[in-house]
């Protein structure tokens, strides 16, 4: 019996799943729950131990969840598949919580987009599930991140974790936290433009990196949109952008050799073709215009954020090694500055593809 199955078997059998528990391994490259695949005699699920100092109302939480997937599967769109506790709850509450998925078969996620065509079809997705939240009653969302794409607000805590320099790392990242500093002019663009009006408020996922689809392992066809936690008010640029962020790149998030890192801009526009080609009877002009700007943004914001996780001390994503805060931090800089200098591009892009 493996670890993980002793740890976490009895956890697993007061949920309602189907069949003996045979195998508990962890699972995915997710940064923030901890996830577990559940064999049993039958079938298979995802467990997780959801991170409650991420998110710090479980119940608000897979409220949003269940609702969501309540709207989708009525819809007839394939999505998760709350399995109940045995105390029919959602999720079991205790000294930690956990939540159960059905496993979503013949299905694989990508760490980057090796295949355009597979980016072009999770852009495609990420569009239509836009669409599909249009239609959902915002005021039964609860916010479980307040703030969540408030790029100045991100930068305020950046700062405030960069004054404390806690555990004396700032010393060796002074060129990234200088790149940081530098850019604070260019943070406010999206957030102004929500406050005034210019960018209308919707319901976004806010996390659309690759590996929050699932993509169906035999026609590359997107099948389901997951790691729904932070649905919530926002704007498209967010999710246009973080999909950019981490997929129109030409290596992993976290690879170390800087030189293999670049922005693709045929990635970008494999992607813009699937997503505003879903979106286009709802983009506003403004938001077309800032598709480039909201890539750029999502990148150097998450860049901030891995480099403040960094510096005060690796407590909110997971990490494999020391350093692997500022290693990520350093790619999203050097993707974020390759996308400014090809703004002008990128924008040419948008306006042919809605032309
Ligand atoms: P995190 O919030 O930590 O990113 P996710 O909910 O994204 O966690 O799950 C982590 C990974 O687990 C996903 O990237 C995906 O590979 C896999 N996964 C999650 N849910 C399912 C599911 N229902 N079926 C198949 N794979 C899943
Ligand atoms: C986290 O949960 P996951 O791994 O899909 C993070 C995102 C970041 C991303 C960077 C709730 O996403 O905001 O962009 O890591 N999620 C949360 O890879 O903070
Ligand atoms: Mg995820």
């Amino acid at each position: 019996m493996s670890e993980y199955m002793k740890e976490y078997k009895n956890v697993a059998e007061q949920f309602c799943l189907q069949g003996e528990v045979t195998e508990i391994c962890p699972y995915g490259e997710g940064h923030i729950n901890l996830t577990l695949l559940v064999t049993t005699t039958e079938k298979r699920y995802i467990m997780q131990k959801m991170n409650t100092r991420v998110f710090s109302d479980p119940d608000s939480l897979m409220a949003n969840i269940v609702g969501v997937t309540k709207h989708l599967t009525a819809r007839g769109i394939e999505t998760l598949n709350v399995v109940p506790t045995k105390s029919g709850a959602d999720f079991l509450k205790d000294a930690d919580c956990y939540r159960v998925y059905d496993f979503i078969e013949n299905t694989v996620t990508y760490q980057s987009a090796s295949d355009i065509e597979v980016f072009k079809n999770s852009g495609k997705a990420f569009g239509e599930f836009q669409n599909y939240l249009a239609e959902f009653d915002a005021s039964k969302l609860t916010e479980t991140i307040k703030r969540f794409h408030d790029t100045p607000k991100r930068f305020a805590d950046f700062k405030a974790a960069l004054a404390e320099d806690k555990l004396g790392r700032a010393k060796e990242c002074q060129e990234e936290i200088n790149f940081i500093l530098s850019h604070e002019n260019t943070y406010g663009i999206a957030m102004d433009g929500l406050k005034d009006g210019s960018l209308p408020l919707r319901v976004t996922h806010n996390d659309t990196k690759l590996n929050n689809i699932l993509m169906d392992a035999e026609t590359g066809a997107a099948r389901a949109v997951i790691d729904l936690d932070t649905i919530m008010p926002g704007s498209m640029l967010f999710d246009f952008g973080d999909s950019i962020r981490f997929g129109a790149s030409t290596a992993a998030e976290d690879e170390k050799d800087l030189s293999k890192v670049h922005f693709d801009i045929n990635l970008f526009k494999a992607y813009a073709e699937g997503y505003c080609g879903a979106v286009k009877d709802s983009i506003t002009a403004r938001e077309a215009e800032l598709l480039p700007y909201g890539s750029y943004l999502m990148t150097i914001e998450c860049g901030m954020r891995f480099l403040t996780d960094y510096l005060a001390g690796d407590t909110y994503f997971a990490t494999k090694y020391p350093g692997h805060n500022l290693v990520r931090c350093r790619t999203q800089i050097r993707l974020a500055s390759e996308m400014e200098a090809q703004f002008e591009e990128m924008g040419k892009i948008i306006a042919d593809i809605l032309a």
